[in-house]
């Protein structure tokens, strides 16, 4: 595997120019705050359409739209757990996110993605923990299937940052 597709920046994911943002939505994919307030607001009124259509998403799960007015072309929505403790699957299923976005974009034979530090906002998972599980279930997936080309976590803060950024040190030295 090539390591260099990792990257961890510090910034907005609305502005990435990848072929697919990944959102953290909650289970209606009807919109909210966070990341999710500001892809809506971004990609404009015709994704919320879209996501109508879709039915809502059960946790751990992930469906595709359009990316409208947003610079990527798509956007992968998924839901996180929310945090109750730690003994209610909630690392079992951030972890079947990140592999279910994954599993996504690469059947849609996307190259390029960005995340965002899923269900570490308003579902309030541990920072250190959830950036555990993010980079080793893009690290266990790009060694299974190396599909793709570029895959960043977008940190919106210095504390996400400096966690993803000591957690993909740590994995690949
Ligand atoms: N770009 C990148 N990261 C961002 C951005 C942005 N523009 N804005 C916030 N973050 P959260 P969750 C970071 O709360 O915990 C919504 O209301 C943020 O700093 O957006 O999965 C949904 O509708 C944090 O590190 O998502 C759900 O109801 C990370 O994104 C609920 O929040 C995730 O924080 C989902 O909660």
């Amino acid at each position: 595997m090539d390591k260099q597709i990792i990257k961890i920046i510090k910034g907005d994911i609305t502005e990435q120019k990848v072929d697919v943002i990944v959102n953290a939505a909650n289970n209606s994919l009807l919109g909210g705050g966070g990341v999710d307030g500001a892809i809506h607001k971004a990609a404009g009124p015709k994704l919320l359409e879209e996501c109508r259509a879709l039915n809502g998403c059960p946790t751990g799960e992930a469906k595709i739209t359009h990316g409208y007015d947003l610079p990527a072309k798509w956007v992968i929505h998924t839901v996180g757990p929310v945090w109750h403790g730690g003994n209610n699957d909630e690392d079992k299923m951030l972890a079947k996110c990140y592999r279910n976005c994954l599993k996504l974009a690469a059947e849609k034979g996307i190259k390029t993605i960005a995340f965002p530090s899923i269900s570490t906002g308003a579902y309030h998972f541990p920072i250190q923990r959830a950036a555990e599980i993010a980079i080793n279930e893009v690290i266990d997936f790009l060694e299974e299937k190396p599909v793709f080309e570029k895959i960043v976590f977008v940190c919106f803060n210095d504390e996400a940052y400096s966690n993803f950024s000591r957690t993909l040190d740590e994995r690949i030295k």
